[in-house]
């Protein structure tokens, strides 16, 4: 029996998704898009799920797009990229955004192109000290997708992101963490174990809280101060009547550990 394209393993609340195509660096086709959207919606699904990780086997964490796919390899036919962004790219970043969970990506060795935006579109960024990004696209006549556009600018500002895009630099990750773009970078043989950390703290945490902050941080960029204003009371007015608001509160009185189990 062939290797799944995607590795499930939980250690407790945290679901641990692991990129499974070393042989082309994790590159993406359709099979591996198809396991990971498959992998995620089941990880969204299960309530018993309170934190994912996204790793890579391998020496790379992911090179993008695979560029010998049939599907996009230049040859006699023209082919129809914008097809592939909408089919499959389009998706995954819109799965990753709307998990009903905190998203944590482990990145080791090189991730380029898409995988690189694969990994910034994670909540939490966490790379080896030798691992690597690169926006990739420019140098294959293509601007930054799954998200780039979007994200980029966000992270790092205007400037470093054209700078980032347009010379497709490797970036390595420590240079990575000053610029913003990630949350941290790691000593290689310690990425396991921080991940492993890091993951379980947002697994006992206020899930819904978490990812009502990504979305507010996202829809904030788009708002006035005023309507930002005003969707934190929205928020808050929701959160201050759920389980976890109560609990946290409850045990912060009684100087014990909250026991959070709010998920969205
Ligand atoms: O196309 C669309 O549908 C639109 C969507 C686009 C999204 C994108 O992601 S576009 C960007 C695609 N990715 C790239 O352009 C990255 C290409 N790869 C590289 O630049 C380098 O390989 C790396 C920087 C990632 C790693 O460099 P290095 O020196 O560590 O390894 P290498 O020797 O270049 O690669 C090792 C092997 O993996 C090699 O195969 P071989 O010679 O051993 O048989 C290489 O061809 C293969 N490989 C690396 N990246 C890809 C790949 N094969 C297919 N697709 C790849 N993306």
């Amino acid at each position: 029996m062939s290797e799944p394209n995607v590795l499930s393993i939980d250690e407790g609340a945290v679901r641990w998704l692991t990129l499974n195509r070393p042989g082309s660096l994790n590159s993406f086709n359709a099979e591996l898009h198809d396991a990971l959207l498959g992998e995620l919606d089941r990880a969204a699904a299960d309530t018993a799920v309170r934190c994912v990780v996204l790793a890579a086997a391998g020496r790379a964490f992911c090179a993008g797009q695979d560029l010998a796919d049939p599907a996009v390899a230049p040859g006699a036919e023209p082919k129809d990229l914008g097809a592939v962004v909408a089919r499959f790219y389009k998706p995954l970043v819109e799965r990753l955004h709307a998990m009903p969970v905190p998203v944590v990506a482990a990145v080791q060795g090189v991730a380029a192109g898409a995988g690189a935006n694969l990994a910034l579109n994670c909540d939490v960024v966490v790379a080896a000290r030798s691992a690597s990004f690169i926006q990739a696209f420019a140098k294959i006549g293509l601007v930054p997708d799954t998200g780039g556009t979007w994200l980029l600018p966000r992270l790092v500002g205007r400037a470093r992101a054209l700078g980032l895009a347009m010379l497709g630099d490797r970036v390595a990750a420590a240079e990575a963490e000053r610029l913003g773009l990630i949350w941290s970078c790691v000593e290689d043989s310690a990425l396991h174990d921080t991940v492993q950390r890091l993951a379980q703290q947002l697994a006992g945490m206020p899930t819904a809280a978490l990812v009502a902050t990504r979305h507010a941080f996202d829809a904030a960029q788009g708002l006035s101060l005023s309507e930002a204003l005003d969707a934190e009371a929205r928020l808050q007015g929701t959160l201050g009547n759920a389980h976890d608001y109560l609990e946290g509160v409850a045990a912060f009185g009684a100087k014990r550990a909250p026991r959070f189990t709010d998920r969205c």
